[in-house]
């Protein structure tokens, strides 16, 4: 029986995370070792620090990894590219050379007959009015034109600066579960009423969580930084592991 993997927030590539490139091996480890099981696998988001690719040129590194994903996919595997608020910048390049399935946005997926809420997870259940205008700022398609306009070393730098930065933020301040009230993923999934889901699952936040509110289960996915957590799925059990050194 074939699984399905949840994997999200590896940002390969932080200028901030020193182990950086052991992590990038150690993800092609575990792509290795899910290749054989795999039906798909989901990324939901931020597998990259920082992202910006143009029509004829993408960022340098991460050969590693983009190679065994292609390898992957070409083995059959399906791939699945969400967007986070590091990578949001992905146009048509991995969708064309590797073959991984875009979602720009969070949806709803039927998985070996039950239903999966996906989604990187910025900015749902998030009241805040400085997020919701930054965000809608990163995706405006022409501040995307006119940032593509810059020279590629002065954008990738900018970027990289931005990333770390908020990177470093977040490390301080977010890196601990705040409890049921304050986390705004557990919020939404409470709140949610479209169609009736199964699992909740998100990336974003940099913690592992797997609980189930008012009958909802939410999993949160963990990060690639140093955590190397995911959640597997093979038909009957959702479970929530680490894939450790
Ligand atoms: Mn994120």
């Amino acid at each position: 029986m074939k699984k399905v993997y949840f994997i999200a927030d590896a940002h390969l590539g932080a200028t901030c995370v020193p182990q950086t490139r052991e992590n990038e091996k150690h993800l092609v480890a575990w792509l290795d070792s899910v290749k054989e099981s795999a039906s798909a696998i989901y990324m939901l988001g931020d597998m990259f620090d920082f992202w910006f690719e143009y029509e004829y040129v993408v960022p340098a590194g991460f050969t590693r990894f983009l190679g065994k994903l292609s390898e992957l996919s070409d083995a059959g595997v399906e791939l699945h590219f969400y967007t986070g608020n590091h990578d949001i910048w992905t146009f048509n390049y991995l969708e064309k050379e590797i073959g991984v399935k875009m979602h720009r946005k969070e949806d709803v997926m039927e998985i070996m007959g039950k239903k999966f809420f996906l989604a990187h997870g910025d900015g749902l259940g998030d009241p805040s009015i400085k997020f919701k205008i930054l965000r809608t700022f990163f995706h405006s398609h022409i501040c995307q034109r006119l940032f593509a306009l810059l020279h590629p070393h002065i954008a990738m730098s900018i970027g990289l600066y931005w990333s770390g930065k908020s990177r470093k933020k977040k490390e301080n301040k977010f890196s601990f579960y705040f409890g049921e009230d304050k986390e705004h993923l557990v919020q939404f999934a409470k709140k949610y009423d479209g169609e009736s889901v199964d699992y909740f699952i998100f990336g974003h936040r940099h913690i592992m969580l797997d609980k189930t509110f008012d009958g909802r289960r939410v999993v949160i996915l963990g990060d690639w930084i140093n955590q190397y957590s995911y959640a597997e799925f093979d038909g009957e059990k959702l479970e929530l592991k680490q894939y450790l050194k």
